[in-house]
């Protein structure tokens, strides 16, 4: 299968690296990563030993069987722009944050599917990226349902060795996944901690109400998620990656713009959409944004 990749940080670099391993792969970043990738291959370390050899460049090619995009959340409209010239039979988001797929399928004439992905990635250094847990892709029809094209996909990621299951239920997934990311992400950002030190004390209550908050937004968006399962889901991915750093707490080590907006600010405004409380996402999103303005990157 032809593919491109399109977003090379620490999860579409680690996605790409391993699909290339089976797959005719283009890795869409910027330099010097993808200046690196050019000359010396991608180096896979951490739980995941390999080097790898996929294209690399700077826009999008002209033609794939399939477009993952793993940009983040706020890059989406200018993904979704530039691959509105591409051929693709396919498009997979592989992203954090709500709203991404909606965004993709406007744009693009291709079916749009929804992932999830729960393996840890970091990028030390161009042309490197390290595994720091060996998770799971789960993805489908973005609203739901069986597709043969979803069929296609998990038999391609599965013949690559990338752990995948292919499920029915995309819509409950993705408000899962953005409960465990509205628990995670701000609290380990702005407490610079790792991931598995939400499981102590104050963090735990705040990342625990994130996620309950998100649980009774969803309930209202017409999804089922109590909020035992909600807190269960945070609980278990903060154990599975104890020692990795979250994304957002990556992004504010680095001193760039977080995903807050499309995680706990869309839950914030979801929630006052739908009469629903959410103070800690509120909460949440106000001080992270605060620290981008600060920081200049907002
Ligand atoms: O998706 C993640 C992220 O860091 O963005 C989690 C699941 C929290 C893993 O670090």
């Amino acid at each position: 299968m032809e593919i491109a990749v399109f977003g090379a940080g620490s999860l579409g670099s680690l996605l790409g690296g391993l699909l290339a391993r089976e797959h005719d792969v283009t890795l869409v970043g910027r330099d010097p990563h993808v200046r690196a990738i050019e000359e010396r291959g991608l180096r896979i370390s951490g739980a995941i030993d390999a080097t790898v050899y996929p294209a690399a460049r700077l826009d999008a090619p002209d033609a794939a069987d399939l477009a993952i995009v793993c940009v983040k959340a706020f890059d989406t409209p200018a993904a979704a722009a530039e691959l509105a010239d591409c051929d693709l039979d396919a498009c997979l988001s592989v992203q954090n944050g709500m709203g991404n797929e909606t965004v993709l399928a406007e744009r693009l004439d291709a079916p749009v599917l929804a992932g999830t992905c729960s393996y840890g990635a970091l990028r030390p250094a161009p042309g490197e990226v390290r595994c720091t847990g060996v998770g799971e892709i789960v993805l489908g029809p973005r609203t739901g349902g069986a597709s043969p094209l979803a069929d296609r996909v998990g038999t391609a990621f599965d013949r690559a060795e990338v752990v995948t299951s292919v499920a029915d239920n995309m819509p409950t997934r993705l408000w899962e996944k953005l409960a465990v990311n509205a628990g995670i992400n701000a609290t380990t950002a702005l407490a610079r901690i790792d991931n598995g030190s939400v499981l102590d004390g104050d963090a735990w209550s705040v990342a625990a109400a994130a996620a309950r908050e998100t649980a009774a937004v969803a309930r209202r968006e017409g999804i089922e998620i109590s909020d035992a399962a909600a807190e269960g889901a945070v609980r278990r991915v903060a154990e599975a990656t104890a020692e990795n750093t979250s994304s957002m707490h990556q992004d504010v080590l680095a001193d760039r713009r977080t995903e807050v907006d499309a995680i706990n600010g869309f839950i914030a405004e979801r929630a006052s959409e739908r009469g629903v409380d959410a103070p800690i996402n509120r909460t949440l999103a106000w001080l992270v944004r605060a620290w981008e303005s600060g920081q200049g990157v907002r």
